[in-house]
């Protein structure tokens, strides 16, 4: 890996609006802590990055403090996104949504890394993914449905699981992806489809 020249402050949530593509370039950007946060389990930070609908953000290293790291509000692709240090969490799904990330990898979560907080599809292709209490959380008490599809992926050290969901409709579908010392892998997910593992 090439660790990236040129880091960038970040002070201001930085918005992609509907439809536009962010290319970072490979830079890395780290959030200010004295304005959206300092990448600690506090509740109040905000994103590094806002997708709007239909927003693409690709080639981009979110290093540390990573705050709230990155929010989507609709569709949404997260290509070659590296978080170096997860902050609170990596990306939360704050309105619904087909959000998909391909490649990349994300790594020293304290508890979450993909929080799931609207009804959505979520598709998750050749990532890397180490070190979380657990990879992806539906909102904790909630019960709208959440397709989880996570391919050609590898998954390693998460304290609690890759899917946990208080809700009986969600589902996931995992295919050639490798794991190791995940928890319980699929915390109270009724619907779990999964081959080539
Ligand atoms: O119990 O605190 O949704 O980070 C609820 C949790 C939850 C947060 C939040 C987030 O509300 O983790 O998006
Ligand atoms: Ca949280
Ligand atoms: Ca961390
Ligand atoms: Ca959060």
């Amino acid at each position: 890996e090439v660790s990236p020249s040129d880091t960038i402050t970040v002070d201001e949530t930085i918005v992609v609006e509907a439809g536009d593509t962010f290319d970072g370039g490979g830079k890395r950007y780290v959030a200010n802590p004295d304005t959206l946060g300092d990448g600690s389990q506090s509740e109040s930070q905000d994103p590094v990055f806002r997708l709007e609908d239909g927003a693409t953000l690709k080639n981009v290293v979110i290093g540390d403090p990573a705050a709230d790291g990155v929010h989507t509000y609709g569709d949404a692709l997260v290509q070659n996104v590296v978080w170096e240090d997860i902050g609170e969490d990596a990306l939360t799904i704050k309105d619904d949504g087909h959000v998909t990330i391909r490649g990349g990898s994300a790594q020293n979560g304290d508890d979450k890394m993909f929080q799931v907080n609207a009804p959505s599809t979520f598709e998750i292709l050749n990532f890397t993914a180490d070190n979380a209490g657990k990879m992806i959380r539906q909102n904790g008490g909630t019960t709208f449905k959440t397709s989880i599809i996570i391919d050609g992926s590898v998954i390693t050290n998460m304290d609690e699981a890759i899917f946990r969901t208080d809700s009986s409709s969600s589902e996931v579908t995992m295919t050639n992806t490798r794991y190791s010392d995940v928890g319980e892998k699929w915390y109270n997910v009724d619907n779990v489809s999964e081959s080539g593992n």
